[in-house]
C-alpha cells in the first residue's frame, strides 16, 4: 500500500486567520506549508492598527485560540499591542517564522493543469496543490475624497496608518468618523489633546461594557488553574451565542440590547448633545460600538461633536457645510475600510482562466463561506458571508480551518486531486441565504460596511452555531465537483 501523499500548501496572509490555518495544518502533521506575508511581521490587522485607545471589542478571554489560551490578559478587552504580541507569540511558538516568507506579496494565483501557480510581486512563481486565502477583511483603508485634503497644513492620516511621530498633547485634533475606531480614539484622546473635535456623519449606538483590569491574583490563578480559562471561555461563548440571536432574528434579545444602548445614551446630560448622539436606526444595524467611556469623553468641555457635514479642508482646518471653519493641527481619518475586497487586488484566475473579478462582478460570494465554484483547491478564511457581526473572528477562523483541513486530509487519502463546489449548489445556498437576510438587524435600514453594493448585508444571516455545524458535518458530495488526474 502506498503512503499518503503530502500536498504543497500556500497560506496567503500571516494575520490571525493565516496563523490559525498554518498551525492547524502543522498540528495535523503537514510540513509542506508556506505562508506568504506582504509585510515584515505577523499580526495582520493588529500590526496595521496602532492608534491610541485600540482595543478589541470582543473580550480577550474569548478572542484567542482555543489551542493557545493566554492566562495573562491584562484587561477584559485587551489593548491592540497586547493582542499583536499574543498572535506573534503563538506563531513563533508553533515555528511559523521559519515557514513564512515575509515581504512576499502575492500578486497572482493561477490554476493551471490541476495545480496553482502562485506569483509574488518580486516575480517568484511557485506551484502548490492548495491555496488558502487568509487575507482578512478590514485591511484596505478607505480614505474620503475630501476637496483640499492635500493642502492641509497640519498632519492628516488614516487611523490604520497612524503617524506616531505626530505630537498630540495639547494640540487641536479632529477625528472624522464615528465607527468603533473613531469612538476608541476619541475616548482615549479626550483630555490629552488640547481640543478634540469629532466630526459625525451618522450617530452610533454604544453599548457600555466596562473594561476592567485583571489583577495579578486573577492572572496567577489563571496560570495555576487552566480550567479557569476553559470556564471563562465557555461562559463567554454561551453569552455571545445568546446575544448573537439578537442580530439574526427579531425578538426580546434585540429589545434587550437596544434597551442597554438607550439607557447608556440617557447618561448624556445635555439634551442637545444627547439628541445629536441619537441614531435614527435600530441598535446593532451598524456594528455595535462597545465603549464604557465614550459618552463621558464627549461630555468634556474640551471635546466637541460636530454634526454639520464636512464640506472641504483648508490649510488651517476643516470647513463644514454650515460655513464654520474648525482650526486643527491634526486630522485623523477614522473612515473605515473597503470590506469587500477580500483577496483582491490579487489577480486570481481559476478554471479556464476565469478571474475572481469576473465571478465577483456582482459582489463577493463563496459556497458556505469557504470555497468557490471554478476555483478548485482554493479555500478562504473569513470569506464572504462569514459570521462576523460582533462575534470573535478567532473562533470562526478555527472552525473554517478545521473544515479546510478535512478536505486536505481527503486529498491525502487519494479521494480526489481537485475539489470545488458546483455552481448549482452555490446558487441554492445563496437563494437560502438571501431569503434569510431580511430577518437580520443589518437589513433594518442603515448604511454600514456590512452592506454590499446591492444594499444587502454580506454576512452570515443565521446563528454562529449553525455555521459551526455546517463546517463540522461531512460535506455532501452532491454539492461538489471532484476531479482526478485519471479523469
Ligand atoms: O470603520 P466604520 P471603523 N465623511 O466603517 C465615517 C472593526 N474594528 O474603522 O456611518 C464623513 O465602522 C462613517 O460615517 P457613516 C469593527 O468591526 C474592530 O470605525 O458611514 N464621515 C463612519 O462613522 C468595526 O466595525 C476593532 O455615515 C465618513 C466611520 O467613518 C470595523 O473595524 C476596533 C466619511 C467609519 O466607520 C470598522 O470600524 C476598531 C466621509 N466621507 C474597529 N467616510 C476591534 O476591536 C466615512 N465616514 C478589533
Amino acid at each position: 500500500m502506498s503512503a499518503p501523499r503530502e500536498p504543497a500548501i500556500a497560506v496567503i496572509g500571516a494575520g490571525m486567520s493565516g496563523i490559525c490555518m498554518a498551525i492547524t495544518l502543522l498540528r495535523a502533521g503537514f510540513r509542506d506549508v508556506t505562508i506568504f506575508e506582504k509585510s515584515d511581521r505577523f499580526g495582520g490587522t493588529w500590526r496595521e492598527n496602532t492608534y491610541p485607545g485600540l482595543t478589541c471589542d470582543v473580550p480577550s478571554r474569548f478572542y484567542q485560540f482555543r489551542f493557545a489560551k493566554n492566562p495573562d490578559w491584562s484587561r477584559f478587552f485587551a489593548p491592540g499591542a497586547e493582542i499583536e504580541e499574543y498572535f506573534t507569540g503563538v506563531a513563533r511558538e508553533y515555528g511559523l517564522a521559519g515557514r513564512t516568507r515575509f515581504g512576499a506579496e502575492v500578486c497572482g494565483a493561477e490554476f493551471v493543469d490541476g495545480r496553482w501557480t502562485v506569483t509574488t510581486a518580486a516575480g517568484a512563481r511557485e506551484r502548490y496543490d492548495f491555496v488558502l486565502c487568509a487575507t482578512g477583511i478590514l485591511h484596505h483603508p478607505r480614505t474620503p475624497d475630501l476637496p483640499g485634503l492635500d493642502d492641509f497644513a497640519g498632519a492628516a492620516f488614516h487611523s490604520a496608518r497612524w503617524d506616531h511621530g505626530v505630537e498630540l498633547t495639547g494640540k487641536r485634533v479632529g477625528v472624522l468618523g464615528t465607527g468603533s475606531t473613531g469612538v476608541q480614539i476619541v475616548s482615549d484622546l479626550a483630555g490629552k489633546a488640547g481640543r478634540l473635535i469629532m466630526f459625525q456623519r451618522t450617530a452610533q449606538w454604544v453599548a457600555p461594557l466596562p473594561n476592567g483590569r485583571y489583577s495579578r491574583l486573577t492572572r496567577a490563578a489563571h496560570r495555576r488553574f487552566p480550567v479557569l480559562d476553559e470556564l471563562g471561555y465557555a461562559v463567554t461563548h454561551r453569552i455571545f451565542e445568546f446575544l448573537m440571536g439578537a442580530l439574526t432574528a427579531p425578538g426580546p434579545r434585540r429589545k434587550m440590547v437596544g434597551g442597554l444602548c438607550r439607557a447608556n445614551l440617557r447618561t448624556v446630560r445635555d439634551p442637545a448633545l444627547r439628541a445629536a448622539l441619537t441614531p435614527e436606526y435600530q441598535p446593532m444595524c451598524k456594528r455595535l460600538v462597545i465603549s464604557g467611556g465614550f459618552y463621558r469623553a464627549v461630555q468634556r468641555p474640551d471635546v466637541a461633536v460636530v454634526t454639520s457635514a464636512v464640506d472641504h479642508v483648508v490649510p488651517r482646518g476643516v470647513v463644514t457645510a454650515d460655513g464654520r471653519v474648525h482650526d486643527l493641527d491634526v486630522l485623523v481619518l477614522a473612515t473605515g475600510f473597503d470590506a469587500h475586497a477580500f483577496m483582491r487586488p490579487m489577480g486570481i484566475a481559476g478554471v479556464d482562466g476565469r478571474t475572481l473579478d469576473q465571478v465577483w462582478a456582482d459582489g463577493p460570494r463563496a459556497f458556505e463561506t469557504v470555497a468557490l465554484p471554478g476555483f478548485p483547491n482554493m479555500f478562504l478564511l473569513i470569506g464572504p458571508h462569514s459570521p462576523v457581526g460582533n462575534y470573535p473572528l478567532t473562533l470562526i477562523a478555527e472552525t473554517q480551518a478545521e473544515h479546510i483541513l478535512g478536505w486536505i486530509r481527503r486529498w491525502c487519502a487519494g479521494e480526489f486531486d481537485t475539489v470545488e463546489p458546483t455552481e448549482s449548489a452555490t446558487e441554492r445556498y445563496y437563494a437560502q441565504l438571501r431569503a434569510a437576510l431580511p430577518e437580520t438587524v443589518w437589513a433594518t435600514g442603515c448604511q454600514s460596511w456590512y452592506l454590499g453594493k446591492d444594499g444587502r448585508p454580506e454576512l452570515w444571516p443565521w446563528t454562529p452555531a449553525r455555521h459551526r455545524a455546517l463546517m463540522q458535518r461531512t460535506p455532501d458530495p452532491a454539492n461538489y465537483r471532484f476531479a482526478t488526474a485519471r479523469g
